[in-house]
């Protein structure tokens, strides 16, 4: 990939896709295509195909996903199968048909089996059953893989795909109702802590474990794989540790600025107990994350500080 390649970031305006174009352009890439959604529908295979003929990307990252929390997933499961199968369906065949160099595919650590021996490694796919808070997103994530694999096996298209573990970071989604667990906590303990409410109400009973990432290494990871990984085999990114919900909320807490009690509500889902993934094939190809856990969430808590101001001054 050169400085001036024609690279399409695929959902710029997501936490995924803002943070590889600002990795891109710090990398000194100049030509980037971008597109938002009243541009260009993504589940609409003729405007795709009509798109890549026209400009002609050499490279891809495909960003654009349906994404949201465990309520989103489990209760909107039609939007969340069918938006990600055509979204990746289309772009893919567009990308092949109009001879794009190279594809970057991402998915999710949720495409495991829900009891998948701890931690993760990329061979447990398909090797027991998922779990059901997420598996219509999971099935479609699942398709994209294989069909990435099928295009390469069959076409040699060179498409990679990367199983992030759960992200966070600026421009993530803060609405309590489709959010994921680390910006729903930012969220919750600064308004309880503005308006002075002595307790915070968690989802599940806090004993889940999750591995979190932020989304600027995740960033840097896919500019690294796209440079130096051209493989069939799907490869994990996460951070290599995981924490209980419990303690991540006591350190959300913590950098809030929140004094109060937390209590639980066991009658919300817990989803799946751990998922945390064995990254030693990502460590074997010279990456590491970078950025702690705590000055990640701290620095997306200012971005959220800085969000809420300026809805306030608009
Ligand atoms: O982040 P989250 O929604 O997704 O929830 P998953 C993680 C854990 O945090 C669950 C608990 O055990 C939730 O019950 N939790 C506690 C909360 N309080 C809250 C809250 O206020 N909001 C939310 N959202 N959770 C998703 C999948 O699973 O992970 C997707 O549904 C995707 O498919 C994504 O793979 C990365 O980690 O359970």
């Amino acid at each position: 990939m050169e400085r001036d390649s024609r690279i399409f970031v695929a959902g710029h305006r997501g936490l995924v896709g803002s943070a590889i174009c600002r990795r891109l352009a710090a990398a000194g890439y100049s030509h980037l295509i971008l597109r938002d959604r009243s541009q260009l529908d993504l589940r609409d295979g003729r405007a795709v195909r009509d798109f890549f003929a026209a400009e002609r990307p050499e490279y891809v990252f495909l960003a654009a996903a349906k994404v949201g929390g465990i309520l989103a997933n489990s209760s909107r499961p039609a939007e969340f199968i069918y938006d990600n199968l055509a979204i990746q369906t289309n772009t893919i065949e567009a990308a092949r048909l109009s001879g794009v160099k190279k594809f970057l595919f991402l998915g999710s650590s949720c495409i495991y089996p829900k009891f998948a021996p701890q931690p993760i490694r990329e061979d447990a796919l398909l090797t027991g059953p998922l779990e059901p808070t997420n598996e219509w997103y999971a099935v479609a994530k699942i398709a994209g893989i294989k069909m990435a694999q099928a295009y390469r096996a069959q076409y040699g298209f060179r498409a990679i795909c990367l199983m992030p573990t759960n992200l966070y970071g600026p421009q993530d989604n803060f609405d309590l109702a489709t959010s994921h667990v680390l910006p729903a906590l930012i969220r919750k303990f600064h308004e309880a802590k503005v308006a002075g409410d002595k307790e915070v109400v968690i989802w599940g009973t806090g004993s889940p474990r999750r591995e979190f990432l932020h989304v600027d290494d995740l960033a840097d990871a896919a500019l690294h794989l796209m440079l130096h990984y051209d493989d069939p085999q799907m490869i994990n990114v996460g951070a290599g540790e995981d924490i209980t919900i419990r303690e991540l909320a006591g350190l959300v807490a913590s950098i809030v600025g929140f004094q109060g009690e937390l209590r639980f509500d066991p009658s919300k889902p817990d989803g799946t107990p751990r998922k945390l993934l064995d990254v030693s094939r990502l460590h074997s190809l010279g990456w590491r994350a970078r950025i702690p856990l705590r000055q990640g969430i701290a620095g997306t808590y200012q971005w959220f500080q800085s969000q809420a101001l300026e809805s306030v001054v608009k």
